[in-house]
């Protein structure tokens, strides 16, 4: 057995979607700076950059890379620096999601196509796009993709909507991608987390509500945090999870098993 401290030691990981210091990709960074681990990081615009950085190097991580997941030359340009900084890869946090406001409310029947393509392009395609660039640097090592996903994916959650569906594709990928990149030891799952106040989360109508819902409901009778996150997170990387691949974990205090 392998002490904490010295558990991701020599590993290198890529964390995409970290926003600010409420970000579930940060927690899930944190804990895997606590465990030794090298940590390399993308921002999504110049709003972010400033507050991406000063994270990044209080884990002293020297690798900043500007990645909007939706253009194939910035997720292109992103890997030739881990490739020439690194030269190597041991994990991916991809914790990315974006769908238009409009659709994050109201009826999902009136989706557009462009708010469609929109949702699925930024939020399920994303992961195979990186997961195909990490390949051949996971490659005679072994590796560790997670992805984040909700609970919309599976059930009707009201405004969730496009989302849902894209969390759904999303699911789906990681059992196709673990499927092929299984032979080579890299390993593929989704975190299903319960409903936490991030960024992401601030946008939504009613999050106080949903929050406040949420804690009645589980069997735990209590909500999530990001620091949850980051610890099953960090085990999905770990050694526990080893042969743990394709499937998705949930971290919602027990939502998930209620009718
Ligand atoms: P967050 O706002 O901190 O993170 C979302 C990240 O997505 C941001 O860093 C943002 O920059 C990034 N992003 C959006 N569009 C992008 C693009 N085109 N290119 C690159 N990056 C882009 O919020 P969060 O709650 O930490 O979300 C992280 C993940 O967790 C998402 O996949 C989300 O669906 C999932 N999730 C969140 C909750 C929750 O309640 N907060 C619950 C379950 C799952
Ligand atoms: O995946 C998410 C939300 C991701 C998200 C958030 C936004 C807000 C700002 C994607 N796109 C956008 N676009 C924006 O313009 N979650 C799991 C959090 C969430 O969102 C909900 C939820 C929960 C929980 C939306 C409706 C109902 C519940």
């Amino acid at each position: 057995m392998q002490t904490t401290g010295q558990m991701f030691s020599g590993k290198k990981a890529l964390i995409l979607g970290v926003a600010n210091e409420r970000s579930l990709a940060w927690a899930i960074a944190r804990e895997l700076h606590q465990g030794g681990a090298e940590l390399a990081f993308t921002f999504q615009g110049d709003a972010l950059e400033k507050r991406v950085r000063p994270l990044a190097e209080s884990v002293q991580s020297t690798i900043v890379v500007p990645c909007n997941v939706a253009d194939d030359a910035q997720i292109e340009n992103l890997f030739s620096v881990i490739r020439e900084k690194w030269g190597a890869l041991d994990y991916v946090i991809h914790s990315v999601a974006f769908a238009n406001r409009e659709d994050l409310e109201g009826r999902f029947v009136n989706t557009s196509r462009e708010g469609f393509r929109t949702a699925l392009d930024i939020s399920a395609y994303s992961l195979l796009a990186v997961s195909r660039l990490a390949e051949p640097l996971m490659e005679g090592r072994g590796g560790s993709i997670v992805t984040l996903t909700y609970y919309g994916a599976e059930k009707v959650i009201p405004n969730y909507n496009v989302m849902g569906v894209a969390k759904a594709a999303l699911e789906a990928s990681v059992r196709y991608l673990a499927y092929d990149l299984g032979p080579k030891k890299i390993r593929v799952n989704a975190i299903s987390a319960g409903p936490v106040k991030t960024l992401a989360a601030a946008g939504i109508r009613d999050f106080r509500t949903m929050l406040a819902a949420a804690e009645e409901k589980t069997p735990m009778k209590e909500t999530i945090n990001a620091e949850d996150v980051g610890a099953l997170g960090a085990f999905l990387c770990g050694p526990g999870a080893k042969r743990i691949t394709g499937t998705t974990l949930y971290v919602d205090s027990g939502a998930h098993i209620m009718a």
